[in-house]
């Protein structure tokens, strides 16, 4: 963001229209102040100018980074001085959260304005739901201002239909663009996320990112390094080993074009797989850079907090102004879980597994903070009646989605997401191993509680 800072001081000085915080602004120190004499203790109250003279707009305000309003083609809004990074997602809910923060990541070591995607239907979701913006879900205006960079979402820059519209796949304008995939080299297709593009009216063709970004060399890897992709679209002079001559990997769906990656707006398919190079799907250790710079910041918004206070107190029969007392979330993972006994954790197991795993965390709470926990709530992906009879037989709470109408007023995107947001309200919380949804809720707990969080094995 340096270079953009730069501008920023030259407009102002000119024009005495912006101000930056002392903090963010660089002094022109470099400028040599021999043989200026005069000149430089000009420049010095130029600096200074009175905050009452001056309109702030922080350099992180994000509208700064298009030319205007959404336009009918993205490329006619941005700026020919900046550059950007997006990325396509797939999967559920959590795995596509966990692409669009490495996305965010990775737009931050290469110094290009991340443009985020809603989140879009794929597995568990029903494409009638229709997408869902990352803004209407996670408070970006408190994420630019704790990471001090701008973020635009795709609906700043192109036209595109709303949350509400029932179909928002038919978008008016379908643009070309070359991309990067992520796929590893025994397939020969990138990432479908079929419903991403048909919102954002994208046509993209893709080139596989060079073998020397993957974590393991070899055809089947699919995780890549983030500081490697960096060094190959850094904006300036970009890292170009095995780049010359990188083949075309599979040409656009719609017009057939076989563009190159662009310099400009770089695009993945996706990045669920980054990592720092340490180790595998990082978002499971403590040390995860992406999680500890970007994911722990992107906070709730409001409305959706009290919304799960609401179902909170309901749940736990308290009045409607009483305080939530300490509480545990557990969170059992079923559904196609049920479906994959040959991958470990993945067989469906009884909800008296997890009963252990509540008991130390409540040990746990009691031991280092003297919290007694007399509540508990359990959300899933179950709709086996058996299940929910075990849940009632421990005793422990749930949200009667049924009879709060969750999914008939509010859609089906916000079923999990009242669920989610009352995890990361929990003192302490227990998940189900493998599952994402289950390991971002408990990161909240630790990070946002100080509480802790365990992952329990299905067999
Ligand atoms: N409402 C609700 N939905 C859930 C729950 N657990 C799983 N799901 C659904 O299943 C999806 C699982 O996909 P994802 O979030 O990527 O997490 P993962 O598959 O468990 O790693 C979620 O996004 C929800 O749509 C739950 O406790 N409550
Ligand atoms: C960049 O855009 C500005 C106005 O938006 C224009 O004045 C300038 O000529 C453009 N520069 C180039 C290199 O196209
Ligand atoms: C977003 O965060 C900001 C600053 O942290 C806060 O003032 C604002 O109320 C939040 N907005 C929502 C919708 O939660
Ligand atoms: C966080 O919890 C630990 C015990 O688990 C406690 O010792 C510590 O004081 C807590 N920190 C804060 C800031 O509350």
């Amino acid at each position: 963001m340096f270079l953009l800072l730069c501008m920023l001081i030259v407009i102002g000085s000119t024009l005495s229209l912006f101000s930056l915080s002392t903090t963010a602004a660089p002094r022109r120190d470099w400028i040599p102040s021999v043989n200026f004499g005069g000149a430089c203790q000009k420049q010095e109250v130029l600096d200074d100018v009175a905050p009452t003279e001056v309109l702030q707009v922080e350099p992180w305000d994000s509208s700064r980074y298009v030319l205007g309003s959404p336009t009918a083609k993205y490329r006619d809004n941005l700026r020919n001085d900046t550059n950007y990074i997006t990325s396509w997602a797939n999967a559920g809910f959590t795995n596509q959260f966990i692409s669009l923060v490495n996305m965010i990541y990775l737009g931050m070591l290469t110094d290009r304005v991340p443009i985020v995607p809603p989140f879009a239907p794929d597995h568990h979701i029903t494409r009638e739901a229709g997408i869902i913006t990352f803004g209407e879900i996670f408070n970006l205006t408190h994420l630019r201002a704790t990471l001090r960079i701008p973020i635009l979402e795709w609906r700043d820059v192109k036209d595109l239909p709303s949350s509400s519209a029932l179909q928002p796949y038919d978008a008016v304008e379908v643009e070309d663009i070359g991309c990067w995939s992520t796929r590893q080299e025994s397939s020969n297709s990138a990432t479908p996320a079929e419903t991403h593009i048909r919102h954002l009216g994208i046509d993209p063709s893709y080139t596989r990112t060079p073998g020397y970004t993957r974590m393991t060399p070899g055809r089947d890897d699919s995780h890549v390094i983030f500081s490697k992709l960096a060094a190959v679209v850094y904006p300036k002079r970009p890292y170009r080993r095995e780049m010359e001559n990188l083949p075309l990997m599979v040409e656009s769906r719609y017009h057939q074009h076989r563009l190159p990656p662009d310099p400009q707006l770089t695009c993945f398919d996706i990045l669920y797989y980054g990592t720092s190079g340490a180790e595998v799907f990082e978002w499971r250790f403590g040390f995860s850079p992406v999680w500890n710079m970007v994911g722990k910041h992107l906070l709730f918004n409001q409305r959706l907090v009290e919304r799960s206070r609401g179902y909170l107190r309901r749940a736990f029969s308290l009045g409607e102004h009483e305080s939530i007392p300490p509480f545990i979330a557990i969170h059992i993972r079923q559904g196609d879980f049920g479906l994959q006994c040959n991958l470990p954790g993945h067989c469906l197991g009884s909800v008296d597994l997890f009963v252990d795993a509540v008991k130390r965390q409540e040990k746990q709470l009691l031991a280092s903070k003297g919290m007694v926990v007399g509540r508990w709530l359990v959300s899933s992906d179950s709709t086996d009646p058996k299940f929910w009879d075990e849940v009632n037989a421990l005793g422990w709470s749930y949200f009667d989605h049924e009879a709060e109408q969750t999914l008939e007023k509010c859609g089906e995107w916000q079923t999990p997401l009242v669920d989610m947001v009352a995890h990361s309200l929990a003192a302490g919380f227990v998940g189900t191993e493998d599952s994402t949804f289950s390991l971002v809720g408990g990161r909240r707990v630790e990070d946002w509680n100080n509480g802790s969080y365990e992952l329990v094995t299905q067999h």
